[in-house]
This record gives C-alpha cells, sequence and structure tokens, in this order.
C-alpha cells in the first residue's frame, strides 16, 4: 500500500529566486530554486504536475493574521521601515525577521502554494501537493518570528478544514512549531504534533512535553522535546510510534507535514544528525497512511543539505522512485562540490538522548493519547467558500491543467456559514499574549458528511485497545 501510485502536485514560483534576507542572515530563500534544479535535473517534474502558486491575497492571509499586522508587513519597505517606530517594535521586526526587498510578495507565494494545496487536496484533484517554500511556522496572528512573517501552514489547515473534520500537523524541523500549535490550542479539530530540540535557550524555548492544549483542544498538541545529536535510528523509532498512535488515535482525515531541514547533520543552526535517510523515513512513513497529505518545507540553513533532502524527499513522494547517489548536472552544480553526491554522512557527535528518556516520552505521550475524547461527531453541512480556486496561475513555462480548475457549480455548493469562527480570548488574554492567536473554536463548524475517511490500519501493528477504538470512532463517523 505504501509504494501506491499518488496523483502529486508541485508549487514552484521562479520569482523565489530574487528574494533575500539580508547578507548574512541563516534564512535564504535560494535555497528553493536549488532544490527545484535539482528536481528538474531528476526528471522528476516528469512524474507530477507542476504549478505556479497565486499570490495569497490580503483577504486570505487576514483568515488568521491581524488587519494591522498585515497592512503594515504589505506597506513596510528597507526605504521606509524607519517611518514605522513603534510598528517596528509591535510587529517584532528585528534581526531574525527584517523588512527586505519584496518581504510580502515572498509571503503570498509561500502561502498561496500552501493556500493553493489545500484546495486541490479538498477537492481531491490530487494526493499529495508540495510546497518547499511553505512550512513557516513560527508566525504569530499578529506579528513575525523566527524568519517567519505570514503563517502558510495555518492559513492551509484553515483551508483543509473546510472539507476535513479532524487535520493532523507534523513538524520535523528542529524548532518547535509554535505559532502552529497556538493558532489551534484549544480545537479538537486539528492535532499539532512537534519534534524538536527543546532546552538551554534553544529557540523559541516552547514546546515542552506536557503542554498539551487548552479547553476542547486539551490532548489535541503533542510535543515531543528531545536533547542534542538525534541520530536516524532513535529519531526514525520514536516518529513512527509516536505518529501511528496519533493516527490510530485521532484518525486525520487531512495531514499536513513540515518538513524543516534544519534537523538534518551539519545544520549552521541546528544540533541534530539525522541523515536524508533518516528524515525521509519519516516523510514515507506519512505517506504510508494514504491520507491527503499537504506537504511543506520549513527550516534549513547548510542550504546545499536542503536541497539535496527535499530533492530526496519529493522522488519519496512520488512513488518510491529511487534516485542515483550521482547528482544531476544543475545550474548550481559548485554548491555540492567537492562529492556532487545526493546522500549525506552522518557526524560522530554524541546522541545525548538515552533510550530511556526517549522511552519514557512516548509513554507520556501515548498515555495522553489514549484521553482523548472521541472525535466530534457529524451534523448539517455548510461549507465556506474556497479562496481562489478558479483563479489558479498557470504560466505557459508551467504543465497547463485545465482539468484542475473548478466549475461555477462546485463553487457554488460552499457557502460561507455565519459565525464562521467565534473566538476565545480568556486563556490568551491570561497569558498575555497579546499579539499572538486569537483563538477560534472550531467544534461549531461545518460538517463534513462526504469526508472520505483514508484510515487505513495496513501499515500498523497496533494493540487491541488501539484498534477496538478505531472501529468505535469510525461507527460514529459513519
Ligand atoms: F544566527 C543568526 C544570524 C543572524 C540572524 C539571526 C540568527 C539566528 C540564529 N538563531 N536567530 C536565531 C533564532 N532567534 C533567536 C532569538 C534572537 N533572540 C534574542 C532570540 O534565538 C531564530 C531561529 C529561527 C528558526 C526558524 C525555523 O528554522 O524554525 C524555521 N522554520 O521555518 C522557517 C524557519
Ligand atoms: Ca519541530
Amino acid at each position: 500500500m505504501s509504494k501506491q501510485k499518488k496523483r502529486v502536485t508541485f508549487y514552484y514560483h521562479d520569482d523565489l529566486e530574487t528574494y533575500i534576507y539580508y547578507h548574512d542572515h541563516p534564512m535564504k530563500p535560494f535555497r528553493i530554486p536549488m532544490t527545484n534544479e535539482l528536481i528538474k535535473g531528476y526528471n522528476l517534474t516528469k512524474k507530477m504536475k507542476i504549478l505556479r502558486p497565486s499570490r495569497s491575497s490580503v483577504e486570505q492571509i487576514t483568515r488568521f493574521h491581524t488587519d494591522e499586522y498585515i497592512n503594515f508587513l504589505s506597506k513596510a519597505t528597507p526605504n521606509n521601515i524607519e517611518d514605522f517606530h513603534t510598528q517596528r517594535l509591535r510587529f517584532n521586526v528585528g534581526e531574525d525577521t527584517p523588512i527586505f526587498e519584496g518581504v510580502f510578495d515572498f509571503c503570498q507565494i509561500s502561502a498561496g502554494g500552501s493556500i493553493g494545496g489545500a484546495v486541490l487536496l479538498n477537492h481531491n484533484k490530487t494526493d499529495i501537493a508540495i510546497n518547499w517554500a511553505g512550512g513557516l511556522h513560527h508566525a504569530k496572528r499578529g506579528e513575525c518570528s523566527g524568519f517567519c512573517y505570514v503563517n502558510d501552514i495555518v492559513l492551509g489547515i484553515l483551508e483543509l478544514l473546510k472539507y476535513h473534520q479532524r487535520v493532523l500537523y507534523i513538524d520535523i524541523d528542529i524548532h518547535h512549531g509554535d505559532g502552529v500549535e497556538e493558532a489551534f490550542y484549544t480545537t479538537d479539530r486539528v492535532m499539532t504534533c512537534s519534534f524538536h530540540k527543546y532546552g538551554n535557550g534553544f529557540f523559541p524555548g516552547t514546546g515542552q512535553i506536557d503542554d498539551l492544549g487548552h479547553g476542547k483542544g486539551k490532548s489535541y498538541s503533542v510535543n515531543f522535546p528531545m536533547d542534542e545529536g538525534m541520530d536516524d535510528k532513535s529519531y526514525v523509532e520514536y516518529f513512527k510510534k509516536t505518529i501511528d498512535a496519533i493516527m490510530a488515535f485521532f484518525q486525520p482525515n487531512a495531514v499536513v507535514i513540515q518538513c524543516g531541514a534544519d534537523s538534518l547533520t551539519g545544520d549552521r543552526l541546528g544540533c541534530f544528525n539525522l541523515t536524508l535517510k533518516g528524515h525521509g523515513e519519516c516523510v514515507s512513513h506519512v505517506r504510508s497512511f494514504n491520507t491527503p497529505l499537504l506537504v511543506l518545507g520549513g527550516g534549513g540553513y547548510t542550504i546545499r543539505n536542503v536541497s539535496r533532502c527535499w530533492a530526496y524527499e519529493t522522488s519519496l513522494l512520488i512513488d518510491g522512485y529511487k534516485l542515483p547517489n550521482e547528482l544531476p548536472t544543475n545550474k548550481y552544480q559548485y554548491y555540492y562540490s567537492p562529492d556532487y553526491q545526493l546522500n549525506i554522512q552522518s557526524s560522530y557527535m554524541k546522541n545525548l538522548n538515552s533510550k530511556k528518556s526517549l522511552h519514557d516520552k512516548y509513554i507520556e505521550i501515548y498515555e495522553n493519547l489514549r484521553n482523548l475524547t472521541l472525535v466530534p461527531s457529524v451534523g448539517e453541512r455548510t461549507r465556506p467558500i474556497d479562496f481562489n480556486f478558479e483563479k489558479q496561475d498557470f504560466d505557459e513555462n508551467y504543465q497547463k491543467e485545465s482539468d484542475l480548475r473548478f466549475t461555477e457549480k462546485d463553487l457554488d455548493q460552499n457557502v460561507e456559514k455565519i459565525n464562521e469562527f467565534y473566538e476565545l480570548d480568556q486563556y490568551f488574554n491570561n497569558k498575555q499574549f497579546v499579539n499572538h492567536t486569537k483563538i477560534q473554536d472550531f467544534n461549531s463548524l461545518f460538517n463534513p458528511n462526504t469526508d472520505q475517511f483514508f484510515f487505513n490500519n495496513d501499515n500498523l501493528n497496533l494493540s487491541d485497545e488501539i484498534n477496538q477504538i478505531q472501529k468505535k470512532k469510525r461507527k460514529n463517523d459513519k
């Protein structure tokens, strides 16, 4: 089942070659064109649909972000930033998140791919959508943070929620996926699961194992904090165990994975010891559940390894096609000197995570998952309007995909519900997260009468207890 052929859609925009935070900033958007060149060189573009993302609109972006913040972000430039004294502080502009030339344009492209991918998944026009320019998991509702300005992941998940009752978010970036966790902290319709380095002041300093969610969202935030030196064997083992338990207990209808490549060995900011094999095995494992899948980028600061990793993972997502280790001739060849190989070697660093500590954390996570209340029940079906589906941009250089467009009739079926989201400020007000997420409680939203149930337990070796829960939930879903 896991090697089943799938329809893969790949988002790429040429303009990504043009953005630069500043000369010495670790985040280099250029790693995306580098990835694309490897993908082209390996002929992977022939095996998937290639789309240029539409730039997401202010209206789309402010489904999550505040009007004030986005108004600022869309107007600020390196030339006028000095005029925005108070806003600079308020919206957290600084060394990590500078205002660079075209910053808002960059965000619109990044979010455009994630929202566009979610729309295609919603309409069963693809099985997997890939947007390596997305995955910017630290952006908050009213401020930028950790190299991230617009949270394309939250926007993509909001889009998926129009058609999918439960969405799972998985984050293998070495940093905690705080922006996404915070956005969905009080809902039981989105489970967030982040694996990350935690401790000794490592950014962003959140994501302890007992940060579980709040209110209806209690137990729907999963955090697996780790120490330096995680290697392929221990990471993959605990990734699989944790994800298997989540798939069994939560049974998502769609999955979003953030594939931050800063968890690789030798990353300029990271301190794990993963190779492409371990990182990729996590992505393959998620693919094997045959659930609609949105695959996103994220961090990654040794850019020659980021492009290697994401090109390799693109191949795993297509059909497990094995790439030759010899890198193809490509425009940015000199970055891969001296070996010009795809694979990277782990280093001799010590893995500071003992077997016992990882096992204990897994047990704690598993016990919390066991306490999940049953998934929300099904009611009347109304759906909000899709953003821009009819306006997906196509270009002569890109594959023309007229069959991916929707008819008026498809769009007419989507009815925006009044009071679609309402706010539960109390929790965050208490915590004084002034600029941060207004909590959305999604439980009273539309219902997915027609949601297909993609869960497949062929790959799982689970206890009877889990199987019984699965059965009960399936019954509930019907
Ligand atoms: F090293 C640097 C040089 C220049 C500018 C910034 C940095 C840098 C390194 N690490 N900044 C960081 C992190 N910030 C801090 C704060 C500065 N304060 C005083 C604390 O430690 C931010 C790390 C961001 C990681 C982003 C990410 O990899 O998770 C990501 N994922 O998707 C997109 C980005
Ligand atoms: Ca993470």
